[in-house]
């Protein structure tokens, strides 16, 4: 059997409270809205792979001491996968652009507000619209809202 791996998502924080996700392409969860990010390597820290993931699907480079930890959510998918979510959060400064740097792996990158991406989830309305993570950070950590954790660090 094979054990449960670690995926790094990022909330990246554009300074009006918006938040960088793209709808995925090719892979476990196609055709969902999710945070940029992936697996965490060996031997990595959270902020490593939240850094590394970061540059290469967006091109922004960020400085791993001004990550923050935001949460973690257990997903066991329909299609027998098991992945760890961990949640980091960055907060981007103005006219920060970003690239479409694996357009295989994503559609394209979109903006959203947290509070219209949980109350969407809450609603149940679209559900598949959703990477199985995204809808655990609200069903699992009522609550959770992580342009304030960002903030508050
Ligand atoms: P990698 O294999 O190059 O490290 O990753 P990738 O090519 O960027 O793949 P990915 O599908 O974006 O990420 C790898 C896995 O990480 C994905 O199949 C499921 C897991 N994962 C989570 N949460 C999140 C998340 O919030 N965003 C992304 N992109 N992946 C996540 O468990
Ligand atoms: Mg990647
Ligand atoms: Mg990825």
């Amino acid at each position: 059997m094979t054990s449960p791996k670690v995926g790094v998502g990022v909330f990246l924080f554009e300074p009006s409270g918006k938040f960088i996700i793209g709808k995925r392409k090719g892979s476990l969860g196609a055709g969902t809205y999710a945070l940029p990010g992936g697996h965490l390597e060996l031997g990595e820290t959270f902020e490593h792979c939240a850094a590394r993931e970061v540059l290469e699907e967006t091109g922004i480079s960020i400085d791993e001491l001004d990550i923050r930890y935001l949460t973690a959510v257990n997903s066991v998918f329909e299609e027998g996968q098991h992945y760890v979510t961990i949640a980091m959060g960055f907060l981007l400064s103005a006219d920060t652009e970003s690239k479409l740097l694996e357009p295989d792996k994503c559609e394209g990158w979109e903006s959203a507000r947290w509070e219209d991406v949980r109350d969407a989830i809450e609603a149940a309305d679209n559900d598949e619209k959703w990477f199985q993570p995204m809808i655990e950070f609200v069903t699992q950590r009522p609550g959770f809202d992580p342009f304030r954790v960002c903030l508050d660090y």
